[in-house]
């Protein structure tokens, strides 16, 4: 627009002048004007094309952006972890006890009883891994707790009276056991009570001669006691315990109201009254046959061999 104002005002000079001379330099003017006018239309043909090969280029560009991008993404994705597992320790930093978010650690990390009780056996769970509680001797239990969300063990002495069992203290018993269920004079059998750490009774029946036998038992109380019995008729006391003898008898033993036969190595001997009110009551011992003088009792006299009705 400069250029065409500047000719048209050069034109109306050339018009007013009309000067030969003023029209050649219009003519050079117009050629320098059109040279320029190319000049500067050329020039950004090229800057344009130039901008093309730009727009090209930065369509490239953008291809090659992306998968820059895409790139970087792939090589982030560690640092997301990294920036996760920041977060996550940043969490368990903030999770020091006295946080606001102490209890949901605590229930994570440690579970059961937050005290110490010897008297009951606790499990407790510290990360998914359990731990109960255990005798460590006759008296000492390791007693497990947790401890502001930490697990933590006590080694403790039962109190006195008490032992350690089964993970937990208990007061002491007695506790009896034997080997031959009761009074069984037909088995040779161990009868043992403890106490604590005291063991009172453990004893083995044991034939007090050839016809009797001491015998050991448990009580309900857990303790034991023991009485001689004498072996059944027809039995002796052979290595602590009761077997057949080569005595045989009627009456079944001692009994005053059933007159009985006795008979032992080829010896026989009756049930006989020696007085009105007075037996001789005869009975095996082993393999002898022993006898006894009883009296009958009140309202009873001595007849027929035996202790009848008066
Ligand atoms: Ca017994
Ligand atoms: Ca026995
Ligand atoms: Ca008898
Ligand atoms: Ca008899």
């Amino acid at each position: 627009m400069v250029v065409f104002g500047f000719l048209r005002i050069v034109h109306e000079r050339f018009k007013k002048s009309q000067s030969l001379l003023y029209y050649m330099r219009y003519i050079i003017f117009i050629i320098l004007s059109s040279m320029l006018l190319f000049g500067c239309c050329y020039t950004p043909m090229t800057s344009s094309s130039n901008t093309n090969d730009t727009n090209e280029t930065s369509a490239d560009d953008i291809i090659d952006d992306d998968a820059n991008n895409a790139q970087e993404n792939v090589t982030e994705t560690p640092a997301t972890e990294e920036s996760a597992q920041e977060d996550t320790n940043q969490q368990d930093s903030d999770l020091e006890p006295g946080s606001e978010n102490e209890t949901t650690t605590i229930s994570s990390s440690c579970v059961g009883p937050t005290e110490s009780d010897m008297s009951v056996r606790d499990t407790v769970l510290f990360y998914n891994k359990s731990y109960t509680d255990v005798c460590i001797d006759y008296s000492t239990v390791k007693d497990y707790y947790c401890n502001n969300g930490v697990l933590e063990s006590i080694n403790d002495e039962c109190n006195p009276g008490n032992r350690c069992n089964a993970g937990k203290c208990e007061p002491v018993t007695f506790i009896c056991s034997e080997t031959d269920g009761g009074i069984n004079v037909f088995q040779r059998g161990k009868t043992t009570v403890v106490y604590g750490m005291n063991t009172p009774v453990d004893e083995w029946d044991e034939c007090v001669d050839e016809g009797k036998i001491i015998e050991y038992y448990c009580l309900g109380d857990g303790t034991a006691t023991s009485e001689q019995i004498i072996c059944p008729s027809g039995y002796k006391c052979v290595s602590d315990r009761c077997v057949r003898s080569n005595c045989d008898e009627t009456d079944g033993g001692l009994d005053i109201y059933v007159a009985g036969k006795t008979t032992a190595g080829g010896e026989e001997r009756n049930d006989d009254c020696i007085t009105e009110r007075r037996l001789r009551e005869y009975y095996c011992y082993g393999d002898d046959i022993e006898s006894t003088d009883e009296y009958c009792d009140e309202g009873y006299i001595c007849d027929n061999d035996r202790c009848e009705l008066e």
